[in-house]
């Protein structure tokens, strides 16, 4: 058997045919089945990711969304480290009962567990459900946020990459590398590059409307840089100031602290120290 540095035991939940079972096959065999199959009770698959240079071995359990299973599905969350909660971004309903899954989550998980809200199906064209609602309601339940498609495979990976990182945390390793966000105002916008210690460029993400995009909705896209680069990162402000939670609705360019008109000419640094095990932030990344 293949040796493994950390074990997770992550558990599927939403309501039926929201996609979890085909989330499930996309991560495990990297497949999609198009015919429902609806899940009797509990189903498991097992993985084995790379993370940060590190194996990482998945329990996935995979539950039924339908309500008469209810009882013997809300067993699987003891111990899970990690809980991806789902929803299908064409059904209205389904996001309406997020609020219960997560209280489910409350009741029957018994230790602090984290939590990501997945919108799944974002590939349909006949979505009721917008990105903003998602976001605004991961925050509300301290999740994070993925719109995900197991179908065309988008941020399958990524949410649980995401997910990882927070579960390593939440076992209590701190933080040993940095890396430096570098943005660079555009005129139409702003590009963010994601260097290493090294320098190497580990990721660029170029937003359209600066002025309009939040922390909130890039932090997804940046999540996967952050994932190659460090297990936590804190992000630090070109003044020194760390990102709070507060900030996320603030734009890009105020968190670059770029004035609009000056955004041509001027280049902002923010960085992302690093925190060791005690806690405490290096900004330089030094610990
Ligand atoms: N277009 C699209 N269809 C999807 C996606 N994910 C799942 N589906 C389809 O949605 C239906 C339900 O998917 P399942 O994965 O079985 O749903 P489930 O949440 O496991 O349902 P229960 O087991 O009953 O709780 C199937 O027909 C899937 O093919 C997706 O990302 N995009
Ligand atoms: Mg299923």
């Amino acid at each position: 058997m293949m040796s493994y540095d950390y074990l997770f035991k992550i558990v599927l939940i939403g309501d039926e045919s929201t996609g979890k079972s085909a989330l499930l096959l996309r991560l495990a065999d990297d497949v999609f089945v198009d015919r429902y199959i609806s899940t009797i009770g509990v189903d498991f698959k097992m993985k084995i990711i790379d993370y940060d240079g590190k194996a990482i071995k998945l329990q996935l359990w995979d539950t039924a969304g339908q309500e008469r299973f209810r009882q013997c599905t809300s067993a699987t969350y003891r111990g899970a480290h990690g809980i991806l909660c789902c929803y299908d971004v064409t059904s209205r309903e389904s996001f309406d009962h997020v609020s219960n899954w997560m209280d489910q989550i409350a009741v029957h998980s018994g230790k602090p567990v984290v939590k990501i809200l997945i919108g799944n199906k974002c590939d349909r064209q006949d979505r009721m459900v917008a990105w903003e609602e998602g976001s605004t309601l991961a925050e509300a339940f301290d999740a994070e946020f993925f719109e995900t498609s197991a179908k065309e495979s988008i941020n399958v990976a990524e949410a649980v990459a995401a997910m990882t990182e927070d579960m390593i945390l939440e076992q209590g390793g701190g933080a040993k590398t940095a890396v430096t966000l570098m943005g660079t105002a555009t005129a139409s916008g702003a590009q963010i590059a994601c260097l290493s210690m090294a320098g190497n460029e580990m990721a660029v993400v170029t937003i359209e409307d600066a002025e309009r995009t939040t922390w909130a909705k890039l932090r997804p896209q940046l999540s996967r840089a952050l994932a190659l680069s460090s297990r936590k990162a804190m992000f630090m402000l070109s003044n020194g100031s760390l990102l709070k939670s507060e900030d996320k609705d603030s734009s890009v360019l105020e968190l670059l602290q770029l004035a609009p008109r000056e955004r041509d000419k001027m280049q902002s640094e923010c960085s992302l120290g690093a925190r060791d095990s005690a806690g405490h932030h290096h900004p330089d990344g030094q610990v």
